[in-house]
């Protein structure tokens, strides 16, 4: 029987034998691993551990928190304050970030994440999941600033996610590909189950929100209006809708069999540039799936390429299956 390499092993290996990791962003991820896999049971105990509900509470960006995204959250910063790997951590729960105490060293990698992913779904037990995105603090001066997180995706060091569904599943690059862990919960280890996870360049399968479609621009009603045209239309072939309202589990059935999510800007709030966020969301599946194959733009330019004005700020995110992708940005440039 062919030997379970568990996520520890795979990120020693990732930084012996190939050298792609330094030992404390090695110790960084496991760290992260382990927060999710305290994130996971608490998820998976549901009304019996008394956290689904609404917190008395509302985030940065004005949401109504629920109970577990903010039990997550304390999860990951609890997990990663003391280890020495970091220097400061921002999440989607918290409006300024988190400077590791001087109680503990600090180290050079800065900490994003979005620790409960797709909130609406929590109560009524479909998939949700946790983002992050790992950059390096820049070493040209002391001390940690808000600035310092303000860097474009592609400087991203390693960035991943995992998904509370069926089973547990940590999804991760470090710029080598992507590879999946699923959580052995016997073992209580992330077991690795597929390496370079590749995203077909066609596909038949679209995400959106379709209940926003009179507030689309152009471009992607035309791309939207083709696929729903189906053998007849200009795209001669028919095509399947997904809608999880988690961008982790459409992200996840992308990476696994293909297809193209899609929250674009809309007219509703037409100064908001979309709904989901830049740094924590759209930058580390962006990332995840151009190293799957795939591309992610924002209809004009690479997500990657974008150069972040806040920390939460907010961004149009169109990505998944290369030619697919391709052709909605070159709606938008037409
Ligand atoms: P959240 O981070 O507050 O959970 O919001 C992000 C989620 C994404 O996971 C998902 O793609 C989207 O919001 C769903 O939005 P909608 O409910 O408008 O379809
Ligand atoms: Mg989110």
């Amino acid at each position: 029987m062919a030997q379970k390499i568990s996520l520890t092993r795979y990120l020693v290996e990732q930084q012996r034998v190939d050298g792609l990791i330094p030992s404390q962003l090695r110790l960084l991820l496991e760290v992260v691993a382990r927060a999710c896999k305290s994130i996971s049971q608490a998820v998976n105990k549901g009304a019996l551990g008394g956290v689904l509900g609404t917190a008395d509470s509302e985030n940065v960006q004005g949401e109504v928190q629920k109970k577990l995204d903010i039990i997550a959250n304390e999860v990951l910063i609890e997990a990663n304050e003391w280890g020495g790997h970091l220097a400061a951590m921002a999440s989607e729960e918290m409006e300024g970030i988190y400077v590791v105490p001087n109680r503990y060293p600090q180290g050079e990698y800065l900490l994003l994440f979005d620790p409960l992913d797709g909130s609406s779904n929590i109560d009524v037990n479909v998939s949700i999941g946790t983002i992050f995105s790992v950059l390096k603090k820049p070493d040209d001066h002391p001390g940690v600033t808000e600035q310092d997180f303000l860097q474009a995706g592609r400087q991203q060091v390693a960035a991943g996610y995992c998904i509370y569904g069926p089973q547990t599943t940590l999804v991760l690059t470090v710029g080598d590909g992507v590879a999946m862990f699923t959580l052995d919960r016997e073992q209580g280890s992330f077991v690795l189950v597929q390496e370079h996870v590749t995203i077909p360049a066609d596909t038949r399968e679209f995400a959106i929100n379709m209940s926003n479609m009179r507030h689309w621009d152009t471009p992607v009603r035309r791309y939207i209006d083709e696929c729903l045209a189906g053998k007849e239309g200009p795209r001669g072939k028919d095509f399947n809708m997904r809608w999880i309202a988690s961008m982790v589990a459409d992200v996840h059935r992308i990476l696994t069999r293909g297809g193209i999510f899609m929250y674009p800007w809309d007219k509703r709030e037409p100064d908001k540039p979309g709904k989901l966020r830049l740094m924590y969301e759209a930058n580390p599946m962006g990332w995840l799936v151009e190293q799957a194959g795939g591309a992610a733009t924002n209809g004009r330019q690479r997500i990657l390429d974008i150069q972040p004005g806040k920390l939460h700020e907010r961004v149009s995110v169109i990505l998944g299956s290369k030619n697919e992708v391709e052709r909605v940005t070159g709606y938008h440039q037409g």
